[in-house]
């Protein structure tokens, strides 16, 4: 009796799910979709034993994951070439119509601009998510894709047998605006555009963080079937959408290649009406017998193509010049626009690059300017319509003065840039502060722009080392911040001791010290004492590292205030050394997985001699993997390794091969 209610009421949320996620077209309202969803909650915490994985409460798994699992795709996922112009579309259909000798119908697609993704259904029921990954070996993000109201957990169809489909994962425009304003307000860093904020969102490791994403996908190919699908691939898409696969309703059959250009030209016009970012679209050979006729080359199918979009610009009003202080003091002119939409993001900043940029492209404030956005770069302002200009406008000039210490600018010899050399700039404080915490450095979550200009308005911050004595009580006084989060981000805070002497070096910005040498230096020296006292000349005399960048660290260790910074961060328990120093090189660049029990090795122990000659350790087994070491009762791992042809070493090998590099325990 239960049971059957419970059937029932299953099927009814997922056909009205059906009708709102996949045809767009719900039949009630979102209150009394909620309302069913409450009431199958309540008769499963009542009758828990009738609870199935495909149930739509089953969404959201509890457990946070260590890490991704990899995946070998039975059916390698493609890659898709690329067209620019129209005349290159010509010359692609020039070629299929001379393989084929007969007429060929295309479907024309809307590129969507997210990650390929791969999803598994046996016997209906949904069993496995991936990524593409290089196409080979993707990973799986099953408990993350089960959060994404549009991919079913079961077919609404009955189907027996294996069904792999493809398709892309994206974030809608406004629901990305919202997400990164909420990441504003939290001081988190923001994302760049809706793609990478679907990336980051598929690759948490907690499903909850990815549920409150909301992404959405699109279906797009076929991977693997076991049923017979029709032979059209236009056809397939009705296919997927009857079974209850998500796709997108704007794919157009074409009768030429005629029909194709005008697509292309519509979505052209109108890409900025969608709530989606799309790049381009996707041609296809219709019938999946031609398709085959065709054939692939060595990575991507030649019955298909993509005609990427130039990238997006728009115009819209200079209202300001102003410039940016970097944490090394250099002075960049930013625009101020009146606010404008572009694929997605609202822009109403835009890089003018240098002060001699502006004035070869005669730039004024005031003018109407054209702005560009392509892919992840930052926007730009490309050109000013001299045409429109009223009169006025009037010429930027950079100030003489820092227009945050008021100290003089001064133009060093050889180089482009302004710089303000003050030693006491906050604006230069802050940036370097935000440098500070920043992911490849002190990697302090929680602690971004908005933050750190918090705390220096409230004189908690004045330098460094002042972020590991802030107590609960600072946190909480600054606005927006409660018990809770203030205790998260001291303990942020308190993680960020321990992130070793690479990092370190990268965080204290030492000018030409980026995250390479930074590393390069940590693994040389080991400490930061012995760096500190090193000579310019020993310093130069290193591989990689010429006269400049030996200057600048022994310039920077001689400074009596780096000097003190450094030393109350050692007092602070900051860790100023590297743990893991490479002892050799014999492994390096070699992947290995280690599984079982070794008898002379602890798991971590194990781990650290191989990444003391270099190596590097996964977890999983791919065919990127160069040594399997194997301990006592080995897992699945061996079978794997096997299969690969992966090479194994049994504990006695793999000592060998640590000693042989020079390991001593
Ligand atoms: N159709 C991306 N590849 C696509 C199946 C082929 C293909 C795409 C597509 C190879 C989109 C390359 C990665 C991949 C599944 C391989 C699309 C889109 N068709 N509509 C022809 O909208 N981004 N991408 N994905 N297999």
């Amino acid at each position: 009796m239960v049971k059957e209610h419970l059937v029932k009421l299953r099927e009814l949320i997922n056909y009205h799910n059906y009708r709102y996620y996949v045809l767009d077209d719900p039949l009630i309202s979102d209150s009394e979709y909620d309302s069913l969803i409450k009431e199958l909650e309540v008769i499963e915490r009542e009758n828990p034993e009738l609870i199935t994985p495909d149930s739509p409460t089953q969404r959201v798994g509890g457990a946070v994951l260590e890490g991704f699992r990899t995946v070998t795709h039975s059916v390698p996922l493609l890659s898709l070439g690329n067209v620019f112009s129209l005349a290159e579309l010509d010359a692609f259909n020039i070629k299929v119509q001379q393989t084929l000798s007969e007429s060929v119908r295309y479907t024309a697609e809307l590129k969507i601009d997210g990650l390929a993704i791969s999803l598994l259904y046996r016997d209906g029921i949904f069993i496995r998510g991936a990524t593409r990954g290089d196409g080979q070996i993707g990973e799986d993000i099953t408990t993350n894709l089960r959060t994404i109201q549009s991919i079913p957990l079961r077919l609404r169809k009955p189907l027996t047998g294996e069904l792999e489909v493809r398709g892309e994962c994206y974030m809608d425009k406004n629901v990305f605006s919202e997400l990164n304003e909420l990441q504003a307000k939290k001081g988190e860093k923001l994302f760049a555009n809706p793609r990478n904020a679907a990336a980051g969102s598929l690759r948490q490791l907690d499903p909850k963080v990815t549920a409150a994403r909301k992404l959405n996908v699109f279906m797009y190919a076929l991977g693997y079937a076991d049923a017979l699908l029709p032979d059209s691939h236009y056809q397939t898409l009705k296919w997927f959408s009857e079974y209850g696969l998500r796709t997108n309703t704007k794919a157009k059959l074409c009768e030429n290649i005629d029909e194709v250009k005008s697509f292309i030209e519509y979505w052209m016009e109108k890409r900025e009406d969608l709530p989606y970012e799309i790049d381009g679209i996707v041609i296809k050979v219709d019938s999946r017998r031609a398709q085959e006729l065709l054939g692939v080359t060595a990575k991507s199918p030649r019955w298909a193509i993509a005609y990427k979009f130039p990238a997006v610009q728009k115009t819209t009003k200079l209202n300001d010049i102003i410039v940016q202080i970097g944490r090394t003091g250099t002075i960049t002119p930013l625009a101020i626009l009146e606010p404008v939409f572009i694929a997605g993001s609202k822009v109403s900043r835009a890089s003018l690059h240098n002060e001699d940029n502006v004035k070869n492209k005669d730039i004024r404030i005031g003018d109407t300017v054209v702005i560009q956005k392509a892919g992840d770069i930052i926007p730009e302002v490309v050109c000013s319509l001299k045409e429109l200009r009223t009169g006025g406008e009037t010429l930027f000039e950079m100030p003489k003065n820092c227009p945050s210490c008021n100290s003089l600018l001064i133009r060093e010899e050889g180089e482009v840039a302004l710089r303000c050399i003050s030693l006491s700039c906050p604006a230069q404080l802050k940036e370097g502060i935000v440098h500070f915490a920043s992911r490849d450095a002190l990697d302090i979550e929680g602690m971004g722009p908005k933050v750190v200009e918090q705390l220096l308005d409230a004189g908690l911050v004045n330098n460094p080392a002042d972020i590991f004595r802030l107590t609960k009580d600072d946190l909480i006084s600054l606005e927006r911040f409660g018990e809770k989060s203030a205790l998260k981000l001291l303990g942020n805070i308190a993680k960020a001791k321990d992130r070793g002497l690479s990092r370190l070096l990268t965080a204290l910005g030492i000018r030409h010290v980026g995250t390479q040498i930074a590393q390069l230096l940590s693994q040389y020296f080991g400490s930061i004492d012995k760096l500190a006292n090193a000579s310019e000349d020993e310093l130069a005399s290193i591989a990689d590292i010429g006269p400049t960048i030996a200057n600048s660290i022994a310039e920077f260790f001689k400074n009596e205030k780096n000097k003190f910074l450094l030393e109350e961060l050692k007092n602070l328990g900051v860790k100023c050394s590297e743990d893991l120093q490479i002892k050799g090189e014999s492994l390096k660049g070699k992947v290995f997985v280690v599984t079982g029990t070794l008898i002379s090795f602890g798991r971590k122990e194990a781990k650290e001699a191989i990444e003391s000659l270099g190596g590097k350790v996964t977890e999983a087994v791919s065919q990127k993997t160069d040594y399997l070491v194997v301990g006592e009762k080995p897992g699945s791992k061996l079978d794997k390794a096997n299969e690969l042809g992966v090479t194994i070493l049994d504990e006695d090998q793999f000592l060998l091969l640590l000693t042989e590099g020079g390991y001593k325990k």
